[in-house]
């Protein structure tokens, strides 16, 4: 999962680049990165760290123009070199950045495509590289010197038919303008909006319309599946459909966790869709366990508070707050002979024994993973002297892979897979497990926006909507994403050469 961001603006757009991103943080911490445009120049900066330590002051300096796209990464097949950061750039045609969100399925064939047919080279192992190779490809055939917006149009929509997966896509060009556009599924959110300044109108487009809130942007609206949004320096702004059959098929998971909950996605408060879905799941209690004994709902801070809260309150139970989290967590240091130890949930959480003592405890997360964060804090419950501990999920159980952005641990690490609800309580030592039914978290989002007819819901249910992966697909994303590959790969990803930062 990524954050992206692009400013059309009348003065210089770096800081409120780097202040979206800032807000954007929360959809990567893995890397950070800005271009901007001034005249036919492109000045970028990027690099792996948070934005606060990828960014300086003499950096920022030089990130000079009126035009700039942003992006913070979190990686996504495993690779976390600094080559890899974004936005990428390619000189031809015309210089062209991009920065993505999402993860393409059908990178490695359009890699093939790219190098044999339209002879071009790519660096990294990045499916965004190969994004906006396609793009610039399919604006060089068209052969102009001077591009219009139809051109940039007629590039999206050849981009829409040669790639599959998921993509929220910000794209500059010299000296031109910014296009952003969304994959026909819609998948992954993107927003636009408008700043009214005494200079004119300035545009932005981010994943997220939190961004948008905090630069002082007014939201326009999102993207729809399959749509693009082009701005032009001169603050022209103009919508187009470019593909052929788009339908919503949005990330159900953005409503449940990765999205902040102030942001608006489709239409659809994250905030308000929390709330039912914490509804939701307290009227699957009260009909599946009529006789439950619950004194108390505790969150799982942060993300589970939104539901857990509204699960209290229908359920007619107290709410509680019995974990206080560290907000200022300190780096591993690795001393010499030691090796590296995984941080304990201990050093994040620590519960307030009061609230537990002689209580039977329902814990509320937003999902459960790979359910060893969650059997170390029931683990702290029962130490805290709760009597019963009981955990609701207020997604449904994960039991598939995501291939649509998502930094999902193989299926085969996933607490759920081959798993019935209560052998996942056994595991992670809970006495009972409730998780969301699926249709319930639907409604939960769709109650506001009947358009959304259809959500991704693969990691739930294993309904890939590109209907394009196959097992070939899969085992590749095993070997990539099992702990024990992810570990034989260390650091070797340092040795990538990183042609494209300059700074
Ligand atoms: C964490 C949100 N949320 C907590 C992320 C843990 C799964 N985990 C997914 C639960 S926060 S585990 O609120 O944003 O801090 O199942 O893999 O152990």
């Amino acid at each position: 999962m990524c954050g992206v961001i692009g400013i059309v603006g009348k003065g210089n757009v770096n800081q409120d680049l780097y202040d979206g991103l800032t807000v954007l943080q929360h959809r990567g911490q893995d890397a950070a990165g800005i271009v901007t445009c001034d005249g036919g120049k492109l000045y970028l900066r990027k690099d792996n760290g948070l934005v606060r330590d990828v960014f300086d002051t003499e950096h920022m300096l030089n990130l000079h123009g009126n035009m700039g796209v942003g992006h913070v990464r979190y990686p996504t097949a495993g690779c976390s070199s600094s080559a890899e950061a974004q936005p990428f750039y390619v000189n031809s045609p015309y210089g062209i950045t991009l920065a993505h969100n999402g993860n393409l399925t059908n990178a490695d064939k359009l890699k093939q495509e790219l190098y044999q047919e339209d002879l071009r080279h790519m660096n990294t192992d990045s499916d965004s590289e190969v994004l906006l190779n396609v793009f610039a490809h399919e604006l060089q055939v068209m052969g102009k010197l001077k591009i219009d917006h139809e051109d940039v149009f007629k590039a999206v929509a050849a981009t829409h038919k040669r790639c599959r997966g998921a993509y929220a896509v910000v794209a500059m060009i010299t000296d031109y303008g910014i296009v952003a556009f969304r994959d026909p599924y819609g998948i992954r959110p993107i927003v636009y909006g408008k700043r009214v300044t005494d200079q004119g109108t300035e545009y932005m487009v981010a994943s997220e319309s939190v961004a948008l809130d905090s630069q002082g942007f007014e939201l326009i609206d999102d993207l729809k599946p399959g749509e693009a949004v082009f701005i032009d320096l001169d603050g022209g702004l103009e919508l187009r459909q470019c593909a052929e059959n788009p339908s919503y098929s949005t990330c159900i998971f953005e409503y449940v966790y990765l999205a902040r909950p102030d942001s608006t996605i489709d239409d659809v408060q994250v905030y308000k869709a929390r709330l039912r879905m914490g509804e939701t799941l307290a009227q699957k209690i009260k009909r599946e366990w009529a006789d439950q004994d619950i004194d108390v709902v505790i969150p799982i801070p942060d993300t589970s508070r939104t539901s857990a809260l509204q699960l209290a309150n229908e359920l007619g139970v107290l709410y509680r707050e019995g974990f206080i989290k560290n907000r200022y967590i300190g780096r591993t240091f690795i001393m010499p002979g030691q090796t590296q130890r995984k941080k304990s949930v201990r050093q994040k959480l620590n519960a307030i024994d009061l609230e537990f003592r002689g209580k039977n405890v329902l814990l509320v997360d937003d999902s459960i993973v790979r359910g060893t964060t969650s059997q170390q804090i029931i683990q702290m419950a029962r130490d805290a002297g709760a009597k019963k501990v009981y955990f609701a999920s207020a997604s449904p159980a994960i039991r598939h892979a995501n291939v649509y952005g998502i930094d999902m641990p193989a299926k085969t690490e996933l607490i759920a897979y081959g798993r019935t609800d209560d052998e996942v309580a056994e595991v992670i030592g809970a006495d009972r497990v409730v998780y969301q039914d699926l249709d319930d978290l639907m409604q939960a989002v769709r109650k506001r926006n009947p358009l959304l007819v259809d959500f991704d819901t693969s990691v739930f249910d294993g309904r890939y909507v590109t209907g394009d992966v196959d097992d070939a697909y899969f085992s590749n994303v095993e070997q990539l994403r099992s702990d024990s590959a992810k570990a034989k790969r260390g650091s070797k990803n340092a040795d990538i050469i990183d042609l494209h930062n300059t700074n």
